[in-house]
């Protein structure tokens, strides 16, 4: 039978064992996985968030095995309309830093790899800007829509046999991205390995992900669920590619993708094509450190945080229900599920969740099984308050949902702290 999850001892990292644990949900589903009708109870799981003493590397004390989280995965990048323009900016902006993008070089096609390439929508935009492109992505549904608008994938987890493929596919990669997956990630060596292998020598390695900086200071403590295996800062990823013969040679932040983005540019050493931005590291060096991030304490107040959020929440909620108001959810998310579940929610608190994802329509919400259901719903029913789970696209949803707004309808948001909007 196949193991559904194990323990994590060892920094994944630097392989140290002073790892000592700060925030504990107890028990959990595995919230981005949804229930179809007829389907058994959901698989719980510890989900408990520890700091590694020596590189300063927060990560979970189990890891899911991925083929249980990511097989069959119902998250479509390009629903959203905020993520898709993120996309098209990131191809242009990394196509405007490559050497072979210049002119004089342009006889030689430039080549682009995602890793957890979902329905391609990064490797779509980066194919309107001429690259040759391949993704690589474990979910064979995914793989599938993303054929069928063009990105040619490879199904399967990125690793040294992915990288192979791909080179026998295109050759060695100029760019090779992964966004939203590195914290995915168990074996970070083994990845960075493949990576490694695959790139070009004057290549570059862009990854993406929430950075803990911002986790911390906005106590957005839903994003962490078991698919989120490490929360990263920047001093330890400095010890990470270290290991591997590469460097971060710059870093930008995006403070609108998903609670504040890090980008992150890793290229291999000894490569002179990209310039190395040192005083922006430096810069997040000092801030991480004058924040204490790399010490144990503000690690220490995320659960007050969140337990005083919970208890607003609930209070809100309580009182909006004893005047008789109907309440739902809107953005059937990963974070949204880490975030009901830990308030004890189910169908009397938050009748269902709308989601505009087709594939998530018509299943339950892993644990608290609330039904996922279709933005008409709301025009039908006429609730009178929506709780925005995703905060981080509370913007993009209210605009879509203006008509429901008109006719006397409510939204509320409860992270970085619970109001009614
Ligand atoms: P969203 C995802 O987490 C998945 P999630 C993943 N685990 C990850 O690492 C992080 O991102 C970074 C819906 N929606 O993107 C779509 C509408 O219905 O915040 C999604 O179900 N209408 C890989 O799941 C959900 O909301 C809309 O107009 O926490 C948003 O989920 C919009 C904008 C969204 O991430
Ligand atoms: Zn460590």
């Amino acid at each position: 039978m196949m193991e559904e999850w194990k323990v994590n001892k060892n920094c994944r990292i630097c392989s140290s064992n002073n790892l000592i644990k700060y925030f504990d949900f107890g028990k959990m589903p595995l919230v981005d996985s949804f229930i179809g009708a007829g389907e058994p109870g959901d698989l719980r799981v510890p989900l408990e968030v520890m700091f590694c003493q020596d590189c300063s590397l927060s990560q979970l004390s189990v890891v899911v095995n991925p083929k249980v989280l990511f097989s069959n995965y119902l998250y479509h990048s390009s629903v959203s309309k905020t993520f898709s323009e993120h996309c098209l900016s990131m191809a242009r902006e990394v196509k405007g830093l490559l050497p072979g993008a210049t002119a004089g070089v342009a006889e030689r096609s430039l080549k682009a790899l995602d890793i957890a390439s979902n329905d391609g929508c990064l490797l779509k935009e980066f194919k309107k800007e001429g690259f040759e492109v391949i993704g690589v992505d474990p979910a064979e549904n995914l793989c599938q829509i993303a054929g069928q608008s063009g990105v040619p994938s490879i199904s399967g987890f990125w690793g040294m046999e992915a990288a192979n493929e791909a080179m026998t596919r295109v050759g060695k990669l100029d760019v090779i991205t992964a966004t939203n997956v590195f914290a995915h990630v168990d074996d970070l060596h083994g990845f960075v390995d493949a990576v490694h292998h695959a790139l070009a020598d004057d290549g570059v390695f862009v990854i993406e992900f929430p950075y803990l900086g911002n986790l911390l200071r906005y106590h957005e403590f839903d994003t962490i669920y078991h698919e989120h295996l490490s929360y990263f800062l920047v001093k330890p990823l400095l010890t990470l590619f270290s290991r591997h013969r590469m460097h971060i040679a710059n870093l930008q932040e995006f403070e609108h993708m998903h609670g504040g983005t890090l980008r992150v540019y890793v290229v291999k050493d000894g490569n002179t094509m990209i310039a190395t931005n040192k005083g922006i590291i430096q810069y997040y060096l000092q801030m991480e450190e004058r924040e204490g991030w790399h010490t144990l304490q503000p690690y220490l107040r995320l659960e007050e945080h969140a337990q005083r959020i919970r208890k607003k929440t609930v209070e809100t909620l309580q009182d909006l229900r004893s005047r008789g108001k109907n309440i739902v959810a809107y953005g059937a998310s990963a974070k949204g599920n880490t975030f009901v579940n830990y308030c004890c929610f189910d169908k009397e608190h938050l009748q269902v969740v709308v989601d505009d994802t087709p594939h998530k329509q018509g299943k339950l919400y892993a644990g608290t099984r609330i039904p996922v259901v279709a933005r008409d719903w709301l025009l039908r029913e006429k609730p009178d308050y929506v709780l925005i789970l995703p905060w981080n696209f509370a913007k993009e949803i209210m605009a879509k949902n203006e008509e429901f707004r008109a006719q006397g309808g409510k939204f509320m948001v409860a992270i970085p702290e619970m109001k009614i909007v």
